[in-house]
């Protein structure tokens, strides 16, 4: 009797386990087959599970690459304050500098760009350099300025913008001629416009833009490192694109010395902004000392135009530049542009 009922026993246990079995089978099948008609499943972790999918369904190849490359993570926004910073810079222009390592640089791209690896930048921004003459002012900007832009983990290209010909230097058309020759490269969303022999003392000065239009060469050594006066917007100035476009950007009829970074305050106060400025600390920046440059005598046309800006801003501006490009280079570590602009 015994036998008979441990097989009788035995054999139940068998149906139960075909039966449990057939019910797992049966189970896996109805999801696998509901997972397959249906595409705004959310992704599940096991991988080859796309390919499986895209295999049943033709048009799902691209819920297959979003599950079947978990490594792609985006990259975060960087700090708003960067964790590179120093701080105050040594900037001694008695010693000749080397730009040859700096070329070497892997993370810089030809034309002078670079965007940081560990973050993504909060603004994309373009250097304008109105240029004549100055390449070994140049090379000291070059050297002291993109370790600086690096650590204050901008996406950044350098664009030297220069006058073609020996007539009057003119500025503040050159500066236009950097907005629109910088944003056909790329999609630059704010603006700095710097002179080529100023060179900031601390890092902790960001060349970006703000709320409100920069005034970022606040504590010159030249001015005994102070402002000259209030309304002073002179050296190194940043805008946004909208900001810049608010002022119909910057006059194009001052030839010669002076005058228009005071066209441009005035431009900018009658668009109701005001002026954002670091303090006077971190504000400071040396001049590399010259004599005046040839075809760059002072205007003596500027007091009685930046007397007519609110008159004067609407039609000339952006919006009624004309120039011919001359010739383009792309250096390791800038963008020279040669322009024709005209003359007086
Ligand atoms: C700059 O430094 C490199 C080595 O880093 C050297 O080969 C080159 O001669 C130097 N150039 C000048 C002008 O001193
Ligand atoms: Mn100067």
């Amino acid at each position: 009797m015994e036998p008979r009922a441990n097989f009788s026993l035995l054999h139940k246990a068998c149906a139960v386990l075909v039966a449990l079995c057939t019910l797992h089978i049966s189970v896996t099948l109805l999801f696998y087959l509901r997972d397959t008609g249906n595409e705004n499943e959310h992704a599940r972790p096991w991988p080859g599970n796309g390919t499986l999918r895209s295999i049943s369904n033709g048009t799902s190849t691209s819920t297959m690459t979003s599950t079947a490359v978990p490594t792609t993570k985006a990259l975060e926004k960087c700090p708003e304050t960067s964790p590179l910073l120093v701080g105050p810079i040594n900037v001694d222009f008695s010693q000749p500098v080397n730009l040859s390592e700096m070329r070497q640089d892997p993370r810089v791209s030809e034309g002078g760009r670079y965007k940081p690896r560990e973050c993504v930048s909060l603004q994309k921004v373009a250097l304008i350099i109105p240029f004549r003459h100055r390449d070994e002012h140049l090379k000291y900007w070059l050297y002291y300025l993109h370790p600086v832009l690096q650590r204050q983990q901008l996406d950044y290209g350098v664009y030297v913008i220069e006058q073609d010909g020996e007539d009057t230097f003119n500025r503040a058309k050159l500066l236009n001629v950097g907005y629109a020759e910088a944003l056909k490269e790329y999609n630059y969303d704010c603006f700095v416009f710097s002179d080529v022999d100023l060179i900031p003392l601390d890092d902790r000065n960001t060349y970006r833009c703000f709320d409100q239009p920069r005034h970022l060469a606040v504590s010159m050594d030249k001015f005994g490192f102070r402002l000259p006066y209030n309304q002073y917007f002179g050296g190194v100035s940043a805008m946004s694109k909208e900001q810049y476009l608010k002022i119909n950007g910057f006059p194009n009829d001052y030839w010669g010395w002076g005058g228009e970074d005071d066209d441009i305050y005035n431009r900018l106060t009658f668009r109701g902004m005001s002026v954002s400025r670091p303090d006077g600390v971190i504000g400071r920046c040396k001049m590399i000392r010259h004599s005046r440059d040839k075809k760059n005598e002072p205007n003596p046309q500027r007091f009685d135009r930046i007397a007519h800006t609110r008159q004067t801003m609407d039609s000339d501006g952006i919006n009624s530049l004309t120039y011919r490009v001359v010739r383009t280079e792309k250096d390791k570590l800038f963008t020279k542009i040669t322009v024709d602009i005209g003359k007086p």
